[in-house]
């Protein structure tokens, strides 16, 4: 059922509205998360939370509801739209103010939950990988405006994203101002080299993933060395293997870049056994308080 929670009401989606004068509206000035319900329970609800009240802080937002009213909220919406294992957007925005930026004069935020099916990619490209491309578009410099806030303005993603369509390509890899890999359009980026799973580091301008953190993990736990460490294109050109990790797209491989082949060209043993994982992972979900 198509329900959406605004500000603490449960609404038919088709009378969702909020006002245009919304600065989220106006000038992208909100946050928000993406989060996927697996097993019926929300995956990592308490990182999330955590990632969203961090980004309202390094924006100024005052999220007018304690971390536990919005959990609450969220496995209330969930709950009500008797959909199975969605998908979630939380999203925060600064409120209704008037035409000019300044945020003091808007009066409060408005907290929205929408609860939605979303399927990325295909069962095939998990089997085949994506053909991806490094795009010209660099990553937002973490003084303009910090990749780490997952903020409501992704216009620096989007316009990856237009330059990925051109190229006829399924995701595009953004660099940073200093040439180092940063991540995709919406998802972080992983390597295997010589056996050792690679991921750039928060410094390089990422958002610092859930999902990211949950490979990590899962390839520890298999007795997979990791590490966080600065990549250069030449790095993405000449591994072993090469995923994406996102609420979104689970763990994808990536089989070309620049229509380079990496390594053979299909999906590498390490990526696969990790999805395998994550798979598994999911599947046995149990949920945290
Ligand atoms: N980098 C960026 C720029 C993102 O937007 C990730 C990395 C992965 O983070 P998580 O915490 O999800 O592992 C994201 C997340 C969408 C969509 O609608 C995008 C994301 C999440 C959910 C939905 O395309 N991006």
């Amino acid at each position: 059922m198509g329900l959406v929670y605004i500000n603490g009401e449960l609404v038919p989606k088709e009378e969702a509205k909020i006002s245009v004068f919304d600065h989220g509206l106006l000038y992208g000035d909100g946050i928000f998360e993406g989060i996927r319900v697996y097993n019926g329970h929300i995956f990592h609800i308490n990182a999330h939370v955590d990632r969203l009240f961090n980004s309202a802080k390094a924006i100024n937002l005052e999220i007018p509801i304690s971390k536990s009213e919005i959990k609450e909220a969220l496995n209330k919406t969930v709950k009500a739209s008797e959909l199975d294992d969605p998908y979630i957007r939380l999203v925060i925005t600064r409120g209704e103010g008037t035409l000019g930026l300044d945020p003091r004069k808007c009066a409060k935020p408005q907290i929205i939950i929408i609860v939605d099916k979303i399927q990325l990619y295909s069962e095939e490209l998990y089997k085949k990988g994506l053909n991806t491309a490094i795009v010209s578009t660099i990553r937002n410099h973490y003084e303009a405006l910090n990749p780490r806030i997952k903020s409501l303005n992704y216009l620096n993603n989007i316009l990856a994203k237009i330059q990925c369509a051109a190229f006829n390509k399924d995701e595009g890899i953004m660099l940073n101002k200093d040439g180092l890999v940063a991540e995709c359009t919406g998802d972080n980026i992983f390597i295997v080299k010589d056996s050792v799973v690679i991921t750039p580091p928060t410094s390089a301008g990422i958002l610092l993933g859930i999902t990211r953190n949950t490979i990590i993990d899962l390839a520890r736990e298999k007795g997979i060395e990791v590490k966080e460490m600065d990549l250069t294109r030449y790095d993405l050109y000449t591994a072993d293997e090469c995923f994406l990790t996102g609420t979104a797209a689970q763990i994808i491989s990536v089989v070309t870049i620049d229509d380079l082949k990496i390594a053979d060209g299909v999906p590498g043993k390490i990526t696969l056994s990790l999805l395998d994982a994550f798979r598994n992972l999911i599947s046995n979900y149990a949920g945290e308080k």
